[in-house]
């Protein structure tokens, strides 16, 4: 059916792109607002990159057209801009005239990035132009117009789980949606479990099964795949059975649908290299979505999300149930209209910096280099500001920490790598001595709008997509100071952390001058004020007037140094009744480590809540009972207990063996077993005692060496465990008291002697 003129509003769900015939083509599938499904056929757009106006035309021939335009590269100077028929003879020409010595830009920005980021979509866009529908629900445009948009789509999710045999047979395929559970099973399996409220559909072999379920994949039309390690593990067996049988593995909304893998190297600190194999999924029209990689990049606990393995055939919805309850994809929407990457994208910081800036910046009449062209950095660049602490136990502070600090300070001071480049009648000063143009600035403004999404989603009570927007926000800090982005400047960088650390300061000795009170401790953003004793009362009152006065303070301040509009501000973040700062380990006892910590609130009934930050309890190649040890210390600390007799009764029964199941290491193996020939730690150790190790390595140190729990023969090594678990914990807090481990335990009768 022909439909002349269609606008229609539809969200992003996958984009591909390939040189066909001489033309470059890109196939977009969207999702409507009624549930249609969008394809959208492009083959008019050409791939492009800029040069210099002064190269000659005899060195761009192979280029289809090219344009003179009013574009200028940041060095003023004029640039041409070069289309081509396809991809390949994009990169072919960039790559020759490289070689010739002429400078090239954007020539590495890949043409359907472009494509969507010059029309502004981000995930939404609104499609214009002659359509044509086919089937019950595809409406296909051919090269209709784009532009970004604001829609919210409801999309379609279906989970799938498979089970196969030693054989790699499947058996048994289970898909489920909101309203239904659907198995399909292969033979007469005994291993066969079925749920009772289950949907079954019985096969007569492993054909008919992989039949049957590309049957229901198509039917039920799902905009989302899901399922437990679905790409790698799920998909990949199934498009393989479906070669074995004979079968084409069309999952897509169209033909096509590939699982590839594709090798990562790895380069380790000690120079040895590793190569692992990660796999995609390319499915027309569908989004294909790893659960556990999706809650990893939404900064979940997987522990928290554990699903129902007993029966893999139910896994499926116990899955569904996971994503639904982590909220994932209303998380991936949004992040996916504010990075402009596809809803699968699990991260990446240099990707959605172009997507947003260089349109703009187009727009404003310049465009950027290649990243290969970036100049090497002089100089390590400085970071956040860190405050010597003083150790020892301290009554009621108070923890401040900005808001948003870098991406605040992007705004206050104009940090922009357009501002900061070109000529500007009004600039703007900073307390790191560089200048910005006040009124050609690109970032600020990007910033500004992530900064209202992530105060949206704190409001909306979503800390899963405000810590996604957060970090989002601060890699664009972290790109422009990192040489894998077109826009890496050491001058831009090292501007947004001096300016931190002059704020930090300025902040620390204001808050110290104006309330008399001592700053103990400060890192990057957030500065710890003691109130001392009998203060806790009042600690909220307090709290909440420090940190509106000197955001007032910082902003009549910073006008008036630097003639800026400040953005900053200093959040009241908690009060700990009791907080601790151990010494040094093994330094000066004067002398606190940075970025260590205890602090305990103390609640109306008594109860004492910790918060560990740095320490062994928030560790994981600690053992459970240094952990347990070091947390009982502090209740004794900071409820004013003796803490001298504890620490000999647990030496003691550690001793006795009172606590062999708390003893256990537990270290993930990272490199293959054989990389390893000289200096074997540990768990490597224990590793090779064991004919098939799991990732995870559990093992004890025996007087034998480690060994791990499988394999265990020989006694516990526990003055081992004396020495590296329970004196550095009992230490670090001990000193505080005057006393030390060993004086505490030598001379007890029953410690050393059997
Ligand atoms: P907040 O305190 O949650 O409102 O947000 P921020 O941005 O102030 O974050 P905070 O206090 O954890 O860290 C202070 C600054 O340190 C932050 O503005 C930028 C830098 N920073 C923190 N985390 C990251 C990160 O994951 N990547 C990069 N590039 N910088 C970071
Ligand atoms: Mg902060
Ligand atoms: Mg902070």
């Amino acid at each position: 059916m022909y439909m002349p003129n269609s606008i229609l509003d539809c969200f992003l769900l996958t984009a591909s792109c390939r040189d066909n015939g001489g033309r470059f083509e890109i196939t977009l599938w969207g999702a409507g607002e009624l549930g249609e499904n969008i394809r959208i056929f492009i083959n008019t757009f050409h791939p492009l990159f800029f040069c210099h106006k002064s190269v000659p035309i005899s060195e761009t021939q192979t280029a289809s057209e090219r344009k003179q335009l009013s574009m200028k590269s940041f060095d003023g100077k004029e640039l041409d801009c070069l289309y081509f028929n396809t991809y390949a003879q994009m990169q072919q020409a960039a790559k020759r005239m490289k070689e010739a010595g002429y400078r090239v830009f954007e020539s590495d920005v890949n043409p359907l990035d472009r494509y969507l980021m010059e029309r502004m979509v981000s995930g939404s866009m609104t499609v214009s132009g002659e359509a044509r529908r086919s089937g019950q629900s595809v409406i296909n445009f051919t090269n209709p117009r784009l532009r970004g948009g604001t829609f919210t789509p409801k999309l379609k999710v279906l989970s799938i789980g498979a089970d196969a045999g030693e054989d790699g047979t499947i058996y048994g395929i289970t898909c489920a949606d909101e309203s239904q559970t659907r198995t399909f099973i292969a033979g007469n399996n005994p291993k066969n479990r079925v749920n009772a409220d289950d949907d079954v559909c019985f096969c007569k072999d492993e054909k008919q099964l992989l039949a049957n379920f590309l049957t229901h994949i198509k039917h039920s039309d799902s905009d989302i795949i899901i399922g437990w390690k679905v790409i790698d593990a799920t998909l990949r067996i199934i498009q393989e059975r479906c070669e074995k049988n004979g079968i084409r593995f069309d999952i897509g909304r169209e033909s096509g649908s590939r699982i590839v893998s594709a090798e990562r190297k790895r380069t380790w600190r000690d120079g040895y290299t590793s190569t692992k194999t990660v796999w995609h999924a390319r499915v027309p029209g569908r989004v294909v979505m790893d659960v556990p990689a999706m809650l990893k990049a939404y900064y979940h606990d997987p522990n928290n999300y554990q699903p129902d393995f007993s029966d893999s055939l139910t896994n499926a919805k116990s899955v569904l149930g996971i994503f639904n309850q982590a909220e994932i994809l209303p998380n991936a929407i949004e992040r996916s209209r504010r990075s402009g990457r596809l809803l699968d994208s699990t991260g990446g910081s240099v990707a959605p910096f172009d997507h947003l800036y260089l349109p703009r910046l187009h727009r404003a009449g310049f465009a950027a280099g290649d990243i290969a062209d970036i100049a090497q950095p002089s100089r390590a660049l400085p970071g956040g500001h860190v405050l010597d602490p003083t150790p020892g136990l301290y009554e009621n502070v108070l923890v401040f920490d900005f808001k948003s600090l870098y991406p605040s300070i992007i705004m206050t001071f104009m940090i922009d790598p357009l501002g900061f480049n070109i000529n500007s009648d009004e600039s703007i000063s900073n307390p790191s001595g560089t200048f910005f143009s006040k009124d050609n600035s690109i970032l600020p403004e990007i910033i500004r709008e992530l900064m209202a999404a992530r105060a949206q989603a704190v409001e909306q009570k979503n800390p899963y997509l405000s810590q996604a927007i957060k970090i989002l926000m601060n890699s664009f800090y972290g790109v422009l100071g990192s040489t894998g982005c077109r826009f890496f400047s050491e001058d831009i960088a090292s501007t947004i952390t001096l300016t931190g650390q002059y704020i930090l300061k300025a902040s620390i000795e204001h808050i110290e001058k104006t309330n008399g009170k001592k700053v103990i401790y400060g890192d990057t953003d957030s500065i710890f004020v003691c109130l001392g004793e009998g203060m806790g009362d009042q600690a909220d009152e307090i709290g909440t007037a420090i940190s509106k006065e000197t955001g007032n303070w910082l902003h009549r301040h910073l006008n008036e140094r630097f003639g800026a509009s400040s953005k900053l501000e200093l959040n009241y973040e908690i009060h700990y009744n009791r907080f601790f700062i151990p010494s040094l380990r093994g330094g000066d006892i004067g002398q606190g480590a940075k970025k260590h910590y205890c602090g305990a609130q103390i609640g109306e009934d008594g109860a004492i809540e910790l918060t560990f930050k740095g320490m062994e309890s928030a560790r994981s190649d600690w053992t459970d009972l240094a952990k347990e040890f070091q947390h009982e210390l502090f209740i004794k600390l900071f409820s004013r207990q003796p803490l001298e007799d504890y620490v000999i009764s647990i030496a003691n029964q550690l001793q006795n063996g009172g606590f062999d199941e708390k003893l256990v290491y537990r270290k993930r193996m990272r490199k293959d077993i054989g990389s390893y020939t000289s200096n074997v730690p540990p768990h490597v150790q224990a590793a090779k005692q064991l004919d098939a190790p799991p990732r995870l390595i559990k093992y004890y140190i025996t007087q034998n060496g480690p060994q791990p729990i499988e394999k265990l023969t020989s006694p516990l090594d526990y003055q081992h465990y004396i020495d590296s678990q329970l004196r550095p914990v009992a230490d670090s807090i001990l000193w505080w008291t005057g006393k030390d481990f060993d004086r505490l335990t030598s001379g007890q009768q029953d410690l050393f002697g059997e």
